[in-house]
């Protein structure tokens, strides 16, 4: 009795003193897998783990086709000039300034293709730029240089700074994470639909989940939104994408997307305000109860 008091006395003191040092790191949330951040000698994009994402990647895909065979076109056209329209091989040229045929056709191809490229990116606009109903509403704020989070429903605020390489193991972190893990994660429930607000507080920044398709400037004085529905649990890094100082590089940024218990959980360990929870986490804390 009395050891399992001392035991459970010297557990609080070693939480307290690991709270004190570090902000808001979490040790309770769940071992989840890296699943969002580059790999060494990649060049093609992120794999998707959201609609908007694969969207993305598909877009990317069908441009791909199209630019490679008029890009060989086009190449095929220079070198036909070079060998034979040169002054030796071709020492008259033809005077002619106009062909109204082939002005036609290089008005008309271009702009067909360009209505078969619009015909794909318009949809995937409109889904990325008309918010959902948003199941969480985060607001993020970007600042020289590090980002701040703001649950707005919930009144769960923190910020989320950058790990120097020796802190990395202290938060379950791998050596190769150096420039994307952060001390704090922003922590979303899988297959929910998340809504950001995000702004600045000093000069412009830019919020980016590569594995979520999504990005978007934060720009002091203003409110832009992005939304986003991640599929599977685990772990998603992205990095401030507009030049923003000196800093710019040192400033990532750190997703963990968790079950709808766990988020309940976390929400709860941040000392939130329930008051305001919509009916699907009042179903996931009854659950828990
Ligand atoms: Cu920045």
């Amino acid at each position: 009795m009395q050891l399992s008091k001392a035991l459970s006395t010297s557990a609080a003191a070693l939480i307290g003193t690991t709270t004190a040092m570090k902000a808001t790191a979490d040790e309770f949330l769940p071992q989840l897998p890296v699943l969002g951040a580059p790999v060494p000698d990649g060049t093609a994009l992120q794999t998707p783990y959201t609609a908007l994402a694969r969207e993305v990647v598909f877009l990317d895909n069908l441009l791909l086709w199209i630019i490679v065979p008029i890009t060989l076109f086009v190449t095929g056209l220079l070198i036909w000039v070079i060998v034979f329209h040169n002054r030796r091989a071709n020492p008259e040229p033809a005077r002619f300034t106009h062909n109204t045929p082939l002005e036609v056709a290089w008005t008309v191809v271009p702009s067909l293709i360009l209505l078969f490229i619009a015909l794909f990116t318009f949809p995937a606009l409109r889904h990325q730029q008309i918010m959902p109903e948003s199941d969480v509403t985060i607001k993020v704020t970007g600042l020289q240089w590090y980002w701040d989070y703001e649950y707005v429903d919930h009144g769960v605020q923190f910020s989320q700074f950058m790990l120097e390489r020796d802190e990395l193991a202290d938060f379950g972190y791998t050596d190769d994470l150096y420039l994307l893990a952060t001390d704090t994660a922003m922590v979303v429930p899988v297959n929910r639909d998340i809504v950001l607000q995000v702004t600045a507080g000093d000069v412009i920044h830019s919020w980016t989940i590569p594995a979520f398709g999504v990005k978007q400037d934060g720009v002091p004085g203003r409110l832009a939104e992005l939304w986003f529905n991640a599929e599977e649990e685990g772990i998603y890094f992205g990095q401030c994408s507009e030049l923003c100082g000196i800093n710019h590089a040192y400033m990532p940024i750190t997703v963990k997307v968790v079950s709808d218990a766990e988020y309940v959980a976390w929400l709860e360990r941040q000392g939130a305000d329930l008051a305001a929870a919509p009916d699907w986490m009042r179903e996931v804390q009854l659950a828990a109860n």
